[in-house]
C-alpha cells in the first residue's frame, strides 16, 4: 500500500516524459519574452536582499516563474542603457557590432540587420512586439506590432501613443500603459495570431522607468512604509572618480517631476514654463527642496523614500500584469508548450551609491533580472550561478526553437544550463562597454571585464578632467567576493598587481574575441560621437 502511490507516480512521471518526446518532435514551444524597463534585481522578491526581506511579497507573480522555473544569478546586460540593451537581445551582438551604441543622438537602430525575430519567423513562427520598443526606426521580424513611440520612443505613462504594424498611429488613453500593454497582449494571443504555428511574443513594459508613475490601483502601496535604505547609500565615491561625476544622485539630480511635485496651474503654463519647473537637476547648483528646512542628508533621504515608493508601485504594476499572463496561459493551456522569460533592458540604482538611474558597469545596472520557466523542460525552483550576457539571449531562444544558430551572432545559447545538462566549456567572464556621454547623467564611456570574483573596469574618456585630448586612463579594480558592494577600488594597490595583470589579458582577449574596435579608433569614434572636433 505504502509503494502504492510511488508506482502511480513512477507510472505518470513515465508518461509525462513520453509525452513530452512527442511532443518535441511535433511542436515547437511558444516563446513569450517579458522585459520591464529598468527593474533592478534587487526588486524582485525572488532574488533577496533588502527590500526582499523588507516585503517577501513584492513581486509574486514574477517569484513563480523562478518557483516554477529557473533563476539567473548571473546574467549581465553589455551596455547598461535601453535601446542599446534592446539592439543586443534582438541581434546577439554587442553594441560595436549591431551599430546602436546609446539613446541619445545614437543614430537609428538598422532594423535591415539579422534578429532572432528574423529568425524565427523563417522557421514559422508567429511573431509579435508589444509594448515599449525604443529602437527608433519601425518594428521588423514581426507578424504584429504596436509599440510606443511618444516621448522620443519612451512611451508615456498615461495617454500612452503607439505604432501599429508601422502605420497607424493610436493614442490609448483608457489605462495605465502596463494595462493598456497587457489588454493588447492578451488581445493579439486570444483573437491576432494564428493558431496553427507556434508563437514568439514580446510583452514589453514601459514600467518602472521614470518618472516612476504607477498604476492608480499600487500608488498607495507603500504609503505608510519606511523603505529601508541601502548599506551603500552615502558612497563617498573615494578612489572613484568616474563615480563621484554622475549627475544621478538622489540628493542632487531628482527633480520635481520624479518627485511628483507637479505646478498647480499646468494647463494655463506654456511648454517652457512647464520645463523650467520641473528642470533637469544638475550638478552645478543647489539641489532642488520642497522647502527651505530641508537640506543635506534629510533632504535625501526625503527624496529616496518618494522616489522608492513610486518605483515599487510601478514594480507592483508590472508584477501584476505578469501574473495576468500566467493565470491566461494556465486557463487556454498555453502554459505547458510555452517558453516564459522575465528580464529587464537592464539593472538600476535604487538609492546604492547614492544613485538612481544606471549606465556604470557597478553590479545594481550591469545586472539585469533573468528567470525562465518551461514545464517538463527545466526542473522548478533552480538556480544558476553561470555568467550569461544579454547577447545570449537570441541564440538562447533560436536553440529551444530548433532553428540553426548563424555564425556571425555572437553570444553562446545557455540552453543547456537552464535544462540542468553539462555544460563543461562554458565562459569564465563577461565583457561591457558603455558610450553615452554626457546625457543624460553624465556618465563616463568605460569598459570592462567581469570575472567570478573580480571585476576590472577602464574609463578611457573624460572631457573634463584628461590632460590629454580628453584621453583618461581611470582604472578600478573590485574583489566582488569580499566588496560585493563595490566600495573599495583596489587597482595600483600593492598586493593586486599580478590579478591586475591578468585581468588586463583577459581583457584584451574578450575585445579581441568579440572584434572590438583597437584602443586608438575607440577614441576617434568616441570623440565623433561626442561631437569633439580637434
Ligand atoms: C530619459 C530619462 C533618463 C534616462 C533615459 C534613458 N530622463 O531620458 O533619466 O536615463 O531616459 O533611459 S527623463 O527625465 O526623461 O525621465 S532608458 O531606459 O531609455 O535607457
Ligand atoms: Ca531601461
Amino acid at each position: 500500500l505504502i509503494f502504492f502511490p510511488f508506482i502511480i507516480g513512477l507510472l505518470s512521471l513515465g508518461s509525462c516524459s513520453k509525452m513530452n518526446s512527442s511532443q518535441e518532435e511535433t511542436q515547437q514551444p511558444n516563446i513569450i519574452f517579458i522585459m520591464s524597463d529598468d527593474h533592478a534585481t534587487n526588486a524582485i522578491s525572488a532574488y533577496g536582499g533588502r527590500l526582499a526581506e523588507q516585503f517577501p511579497d513584492l513581486t509574486p507573480n514574477i517569484d513563480r516563474i523562478a518557483d516554477e522555473g529557473m533563476i539567473m544569478q548571473n546574467t549581465f546586460c553589455t551596455n547598461a542603457i535601453c535601446g542599446p540593451s534592446r539592439a543586443a537581445i534582438l541581434t546577439g551582438k554587442f553594441s560595436h557590432v549591431n551599430g546602436f551604441f546609446k539613446n541619445e543622438s545614437g543614430g537609428d537602430f538598422d532594423g535591415s540587420q539579422q534578429t532572432f525575430p528574423k529568425l524565427l519567423q523563417k522557421a514559422g513562427y508567429q511573431t509579435a512586439v508589444i509594448g515599449k520598443w525604443h529602437l527608433g526606426t519601425v518594428p521588423t521580424g514581426f507578424d504584429y506590432s504596436k509599440v510606443m513611440i511618444n516621448h522620443g520612443g519612451q512611451g508615456t505613462y498615461f495617454n500612452t501613443v503607439f505604432l501599429e504594424n508601422g502605420q497607424d498611429t493610436i493614442k490609448e488613453t483608457r489605462f495605465h500603459s502596463s494595462r493598456q500593454v497587457w489588454e493588447d497582449a492578451k488581445k493579439w494571443l486570444t483573437k491576432g495570431r494564428d493558431q496553427k504555428k507556434p508563437f514568439m511574443l514580446m510583452y514589453q513594459f514601459k514600467a518602472p522607468h521614470r518618472p516612476w508613475d504607477p498604476d492608480p490601483k499600487f500608488q498607495h502601496t507603500f504609503d505608510d512604509v519606511e523603505i529601508v535604505e541601502p548599506e551603500t547609500f552615502n558612497d563617498t565615491y573615494e578612489g572613484k572618480v568616474a563615480a563621484g561625476n554622475t549627475w544621478q544622485t538622489i540628493e542632487r539630480n531628482l527633480n520635481r517631476k520624479d518627485l511628483k511635485v507637479h505646478p498647480e496651474n499646468i494647463d494655463a503654463m506654456s511648454k517652457q514654463e512647464i520645463n523650467a519647473w520641473y528642470k533637469y537637476g544638475n550638478n552645478n547648483e543647489e539641489p532642488w527642496s520642497p522647502n527651505d528646512t530641508l537640506k543635506g542628508q534629510d533632504l535625501k533621504k526625503w527624496k529616496y523614500q518618494k522616489y522608492m515608493k513610486e518605483y515599487l508601485g510601478c514594480v507592483k504594476g508590472v508584477d501584476h500584469y505578469i501574473g495576468e499572463l500566467l493565470n491566461y496561459l494556465d486557463e487556454s493551456g498555453l502554459a505547458e508548450n510555452t517558453i516564459v522569460i522575465y528580464t529587464s533592458d537592464q539593472g538600476f540604482y535604487l538609492g546604492e551609491h547614492g544613485w538612481f538611474d544606471k549606465r556604470m558597469m557597478y553590479e545594481e545596472s550591469f545586472k539585469m533580472p533573468f528567470l525562465i520557466r518551461y514545464p517538463n523542460h527545466i526542473q522548478p525552483k533552480t538556480v544558476s550561478n553561470k555568467l550569461a550576457m544579454n547577447v545570449d539571449f537570441a541564440p538562447t531562444l533560436l536553440d529551444f526553437a530548433g532553428v540553426e544558430i548563424p555564425k556571425d551572432i555572437q553570444g553562446k545559447s545557455f540552453r543547456n544550463i537552464v535544462e540542468g545538462k553539462e555544460e563543461d566549456k562554458w565562459r569564465d567572464a563577461v565583457y561591457y562597454h558603455y558610450y553615452e556621454f554626457p546625457w543624460w547623467h553624465h556618465v563616463l564611456p568605460h569598459y570592462g571585464i567581469r570575472t567570478e570574483k573580480y571585476k576590472l573596469i577602464h574609463f578611457y574618456y573624460n572631457p573634463e578632467v584628461a590632460k590629454n585630448k580628453w584621453r583618461a586612463n581611470d582604472w578600478e579594480l573590485f574583489d566582488l567576493e569580499n566588496d560585493p558592494n563595490e566600495l573599495n577600488n583596489l587597482y595600483g594597490k600593492a598586493g593586486y598587481e599580478e590579478i591586475t595583470a591578468e585581468l588586463k589579458e583577459r581583457l584584451l582577449a574578450a575585445q579581441s574575441e568579440y572584434k572590438e574596435d583597437s584602443q586608438e579608433d575607440m577614441m576617434k569614434k568616441t570623440d565623433v560621437r561626442i561631437g569633439r572636433v580637434y
